[in-house]
């Protein structure tokens, strides 16, 4: 698409170049009023901050929006190589305060507020959370974006443009009820609309068979029903540093001329009714986690984020070197987040051969040569699948690309194990059946250079047991990168205090470079600086206490002093709440008997989102819910024993907890947690974890510490070598605490109202064919809680014990990750974007 068509002649001066605006306090204190008053026609009697935040956040885009300029333009000057992390999810959270800290105005523009009489937290707390994602992925590709802008990578991340993000969860009788969260019902000032750079993804339809002059066949799809994808760009800044990345998301528009045909035919409800089903592929976020439900709507979103990221690349590629596809190899890298952008592999396919005529093995040859795929995931009801059926109808064309890749695929395994036709069958792209599938994972390996886990024990996992065919035919593919999160939000932004402890401590270097936390090593010995670390800590509890306090409606018994036990996350079996539950009860037994002196009081907090369709996450929800009614109403129990359900858990959410926690519970199955990034955060914010030997805990560990992790639990060859044998009966038979603990739990004390509501759950746990044996983890886990009490009891060595957890996070920070990803599989050049 030519840009800049309006533009007849060479300006003299150009109408792009503005002089950048000032970060002095007045210039922002001007450009707010004038956002305020003359825009937003706000005046004094406006009470609500929201549009005191979007003023002020109107003049921070500003400031970002020469950087960006400078920073395309670097890109595009330099011809550099480029990166493109294709992902259904971006959980990016507040932008407000981030964009303050990495343009490094934190200060003036705080200052500014406050001569206006505004309250900086009050502006901040208005903005809302983006929330297009549901968990790890999803946050985990945010912190993605942070870091490239911060190592000044040129990668854009590609998206979809939901209306609706993850639903608001409110708790109603102990039950989760979802509520749509409209994110862009007031707008969003932070993104772009750029029509101009909008492309028409096509479904539906047949394809035809065409032969041109030269006697050459072409594949025409045709008669197809197409949408637009029009992009909204969002600027990533860097850590102060000048460079500015773009996230593109697309929203799906009807097609002018695709309603017009109806609406001449006299259809008009018809041309309606298609508008509204084109439109609303990008409406609404899956709120499925981990679990695939195979939503035909889905399969659309998926197509229609893989085409028109593509589509915009080789747009930008035929811009530049039109049909001479010789270097694009060179230039160019996608990187799948998970399998659900993966039909990209088929889409570049066609896109190569049939718009822009290169034969199926160069075409083949690009594909392979530029898409890498990241795994999310062991879990085996997670692993797409598509019927055929259904890809015929939607995509005829991609469908036939898959089975052809498939038929070469086929034939490269068949030479390379002649005859074995079972390892055909297990290896195959299609799954064979009552119903073909096509199996997404399969068909990313096969048109990926580079596969990789995101902690060393799921990517061993990986190669040893879900993809040990593929990991035997190419094991140069494989690889590892542990995940990491972004330190600049969840420490320097999400933790001021500890923050300015730190980098008075040590300076300021670890902001970039996290490995310089070690520095405070040798501070844990110091009593005064864990005088200091202890007093921002117990702040940093009181603040989640008062916090929590005002949201509640009745008295609740929150104590500075006991221990903040902590576990958020998206409610899943295999990340065992309820085994976080059965320690709770087995506690409250204790204290009901008398048996609590000499013990440690303790406050509870679990948090989380259930998918909508899964029953028994909500019914984990309903019992946490019941169990903490009983317990927070005992007078006995009193302040020993809190257990609070922490409603609407999301990122902004975690910014607050994460600075107040002591104990982090990351105590899923071994094996199941491909890597969790939530230990990371509380790790970094100097919380000690109890956990399993499971996927990044393992690393954690190994960097801070046996004596500074709580360990317990079966590990993952154990779990799988007990699993058919496994007995939770016996086991209970021969535990007294948990044979109180299951004997209250089935006598209904928690449901006295609600006859059987638990059933469902006891029997999960009691099962012999518990999937997440957690009677199996119970002992150990009881016993090492009991140790944590103790460690807790000398609070002077659990200082330490804190610092050393911070001071040894430095490998989890996103940049080690990203360092990683780029030498092994981009191998991008930094770049550095001047201002003029
Ligand atoms: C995921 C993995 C994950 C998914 C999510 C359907 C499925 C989906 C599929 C999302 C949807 C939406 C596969 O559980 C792991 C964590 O251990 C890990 O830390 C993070 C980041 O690598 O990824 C999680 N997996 F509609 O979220």
């Amino acid at each position: 698409m030519p840009r800049n068509k309006f533009i007849k002649s060479k300006p003299k001066s150009s109408i792009f170049i503005l002089s950048e605006q000032g970060i002095k306090k007045q210039n922002f204190i001007d450009d707010f009023k004038q956002y305020y008053v003359h825009l937003l026609g706000r005046d004094e009697n406006c009470r609500s901050p929201y549009y005191a935040g979007v003023a002020l956040s109107q003049a921070i885009r500003d400031r970002l929006m020469e950087r960006w300029k400078a920073t395309h333009k670097t890109y595009k000057e330099s011809g550099c190589r480029r990166a493109y992390y294709l992902s259904m999810e971006y959980l990016m959270g507040r932008t407000l305060s981030n964009a303050m800290l990495n343009l490094g105005i934190t200060d003036t523009v705080t200052q500014a507020m406050y001569d206006l009489g505004i309250e900086m937290e009050e502006l901040i707390a208005s903005e809302q959370d983006a929330g297009l994602g549901n968990g790890g992925l999803g946050r985990l590709a945010a912190c993605f974006m942070d870091r490239c802008a911060t190592l000044q990578l040129p990668v854009i991340g590609y998206g979809l443009r939901y209306e609706y993000g993850m639903f608001t969860q409110i708790i109603v009788n102990g039950e989760q009820v979802e509520k749509p969260d409209h994110w862009l019902r007031h707008g969003n000032v932070w993104e772009i609309e750029r029509l101009e750079y909008s492309h028409r993804i096509k479904f539906g339809g047949q394809t035809k068979f065409q032969t041109n002059a030269k006697g050459k066949q072409r594949v025409l799809w045709v008669d197809t029903h197409d949408v637009l994808a029009v992009p909204f760009d969002t600027p990533i800044p860097g850590y102060k540093n000048g460079t500015v990345n773009t996230l593109r998301l697309w929203k799906a528009v009807a097609t002018e001329d695709f309603n017009l045909d109806e609406f001449n035919a006299g259809e008009y409800a018809e041309a309606v009714t298609a508008k509204i089903a084109a439109e609303n592929i990008t409406m609404v976020l899956y709120p499925n986690d981990a679990n695939e439900n195979g939503k035909e709507l889905r399969l659309r979103q998926q197509y229609f984020l893989a085409s028109a990221s593509l589509q915009d690349v080789i747009a930008h590629w035929t811009d530049v070197n039109g049909k001479n596809f010789e270097k694009f190899i060179e230039k160019n890298c996608f990187q799948l987040n998970d399998t659900h952008p993966s039909i990209a592999v088929a889409e570049l396919m066609r896109l190569l051969v049939d718009e822009q005529h290169l034969s199926w093995d160069e075409a083949w040859h690009i594909t392979r040569s530029t898409m890498a795929y990241t795994n999310h995931t062991l879990l085996p009801e997670a692993l797409e699948k598509w019927p055929v059926s259904l890809m015929q109808r939607l995509l005829p064309r991609l469908m036939q690309i898959i089975f052809e890749i498939n038929a070469f695929f086929m034939a490269e395994v068949s030479a390379h194990w002649p005859g074995d036709l079972e390892r055909l069958r297990r290896m195959s792209i299609i799954e064979e059946g009552d119903q073909q599938q096509v199996r997404m994972a399969h068909l990313a390996i096969v048109g990926s250079f580079s596969v990789n886990g995101v902690a060393q024990l799921h990517s061993q996992l990986l190669q040893q047991k879900l993809f040990t065919d593929f990991f035997a035919l190419w094991p140069e593919k494989f690889n590892n990168k542990t995940n990491g999160v972004t330190p600049r939000r969840w420490l320097a932004a999400c933790n001021p205090e500890l923050a300015n402890l730190i980098t008075e401590t040590i300076g300021n270097r670890w902001v970039t470079d996290l490995s310089e936390l070690k520095k405070l090593e040798s501070y844990a010995e110091n009593p005064h600086f864990r005088k200091r670390w202890r007093a921002i800590k117990q702040a940093a509890k009181q603040r989640m206490i008062d916090y929590k306090k005002e949201k509640s409606e009745v008295e609740l018994n929150l104590n500075v002093d006991a221990l903040f036990d902590v576990q958020v996350k998206r409610i899943h079996e295999y990340k065992r709440q309820l085994l976080n539950i059965l320690h709770v009860i087995h506690l409250y037994i204790c204290i009901k008997k008398g048996n609590f002196e000499e013990r440690v009081p303790r406050c509870v907090l679990i948090g989380g989102k259930a998918a909508p369709g899964y029953a028994m996450a909500k019914k984990i929800i309903k019992l946490i819910h019941n169990v903490s009614q009983v317990i927070n109403s005992d007078p006995e129990v009193g302040d020993k024993l809190v257990l609070l359900f922490l409603p609407d858990y999301r990122v902004s959410a975690m910014e607050k907890i994460c600075p107040g926690a002591d104990l982090h519970e990351q105590i899923s199955t071994a094996g199941k947690e491909a890597s969790g990034t939530g230990n990371m955060k509380f790790m970094m914010n100097g919380a000690i974890t109890i956990g399993t030997l499971d996927g990044a805990n393992i690393e954690i560990r190994e960097e801070v510490g046996d004596e500074n992790f709580f360990l317990f639990g079966l590990t993952e060859a154990e779990i799988e070598a007990r699993r058919d044998h496994y007995d939770p009966i016996s086991i209970i038979d021969q535990d007294e605490d948990l044979q109180q603990v299951m004997h209250l739990l089935k006598s209904g004390h928690f449901n006295q109202f609600e006859p059987g509501i638990f059933n469902d759950l006891i029997n999960s746990i009691t099962s012999p064919f518990d999937p997440w044996m957690t009677i199996a983890d119970f002992r150990s886990y009881i016993d090492v809680q009991k140790s944590v009490e103790n460690a807790y009891r000398d609070q002077d060595h659990w200082t330490k014990m804190s610092i050393l957890n911070c001071a040894n996070s430095g490998k989890f920070s996103s940049d080690r990750t990203l360092l990683e990803y780029n030498r092994e599989i981009w191998k991008l050049k930094p770049q550095s974007a001047k201002l003029k």
